[in-house]
């Protein structure tokens, strides 16, 4: 029986600010829903951030659909009937699953059924307040911890220039970019520019939601291009590989509407044998254990965007992760998600809170 669902709004510090080709983050915020009942608690943690300039969802309205919609519709038994708003589904189902899971004694990997204890790992870098100096030195140091692929974030004005000096350091990593939609079809001879270089990939150059400018450009790229922001369903997974849009996939679990929509994208992928791997949001603890656990499955083939805690949190709300040597991390074992937030961080960092009863 589920007695209620609580949603929290947390608030992190994070070590150092985050910086995107749309916009800066200094903390994280996020959403946290949890199921409570007889039983254990289950936890869902919502990806958004606090601002729509990733996709259009964001925390504030992710606790309005979460609060007037999602979970008055589960709590009454009603089939919900809510139109995209994928994050705040994709937080309800996590914390329902780590409920049933943890009900059950079984971990999140093992309900996935997969065999992966551990997994490799990438680190994202955001663009430096200190230019393609500070980027190199910051690559130099995620290296020397051991991380298995470096993926830079790319926007007008600083892509080349900043390429070129990590290539010129590092001739033989595993180098990606990521531009978030910072490109437009009208101007596309940067992204050309950066073909030469050998990188694994090249991330969303162009809109959020485009496919079709994306197949325009691949058909004139040697490198392959991801997909992040325009993927956001197994079937758009499907139809971005049909027209070539891309040839590698990012699966976030939030931006397709939750875990069991990520198990299908990634099905759509390993059928068709194209590379895939588990994107970040800056999760805390919870988001990334559940990551940890998709990222187990066979068809993610690439290092993920999961790192350690430490290079995100001075305190994570959980047990923070590690890095293991050789740059993986180990996938919980533990029943459900397999953490718990540390209660009293989540007190700490608990800047609301509401309890919605059947
Ligand atoms: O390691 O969790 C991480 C961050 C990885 O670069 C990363 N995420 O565009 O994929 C992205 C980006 C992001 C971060 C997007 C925060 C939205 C919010």
């Amino acid at each position: 029986m589920i007695e209620g669902i609580e949603l929290l709004l947390v608030r992190l510090p994070l070590v150092r600010p985050f910086r995107t080709s749309f916009g800066t983050e200094t903390e994280k915020e996020a959403v946290l829903v949890r199921v409570l009942g007889d039983g254990p608690d289950g936890w869902g943690e919502c990806v958004a951030g606090p601002d729509p300039g990733y996709s259009e969802e964001f925390n504030a309205e992710a606790w309005v659909t979460l609060r007037d919609h999602l979970v008055p519709d589960l709590l009454s038994g009603n089939v919900s009937l809510v139109r995209g708003h994928r994050m705040a589904k994709a937080a309800l189902e996590m914390a329902l699953i780590d409920r049933d899971l943890k009900g059950r004694g079984v971990s999140l990997r093992e309900h996935l059924g997969s065999q992966r204890r551990e997994v490799p790992v990438g680190v994202s870098i955001g663009i430096p307040a200190g230019g393609v100096a500070e980027l190199v030195d910051r690559v130099g140091e995620h290296l020397a911890e051991g991380y298995r692929r470096i993926k830079l974030k790319i926007e007008p004005g600083f892509d080349l220039e900043a390429v070129r000096a990590v290539r010129h350091e590092y001739p033989d990593i595993l180098l990606s970019v990521d531009a978030n939609a910072a490109y437009t079809p009208a101007d596309t001879s940067p992204i050309e520019a950066l073909d030469g270089f050998g990188l694994l990939m090249i991330e969303q150059p162009l809109s959020h939601e485009d496919l079709w400018e994306h197949a325009r450009l691949q058909a004139r790229l040697r490198t392959p291009l991801c997909l992040d922001e325009s993927i956001r369903s197994a079937a758009d997974a499907a139809a971005a590989l049909e027209m070539g849009a891309c040839r590698i996939i990012n699966i976030k679990q939030g931006r397709v509407g939750g875990l069991t929509e990520a198990v299908r994208t990634h099905g759509v992928c390993l059928r068709r044998g194209v590379p895939a791997w588990c994107g970040g949001m800056l999760e805390t603890g919870l988001g990334r254990a559940a990551n940890l656990a998709l990222a187990s499955l066979p068809g993610f083939t690439l290092p993920g965007d999961i790192s350690a805690s430490a290079r995100y949190f001075p305190e994570d709300l959980t047990e923070p992760f590690v890095l293991r040597p050789g740059g993986m991390m180990a996938v919980p074992s533990g029943p459900g998600l397999g953490v718990e937030p540390l209660s009293e961080r989540l007190e700490a960092m608990t800047v609301e809170s509401l309890l919605i009863r059947p």
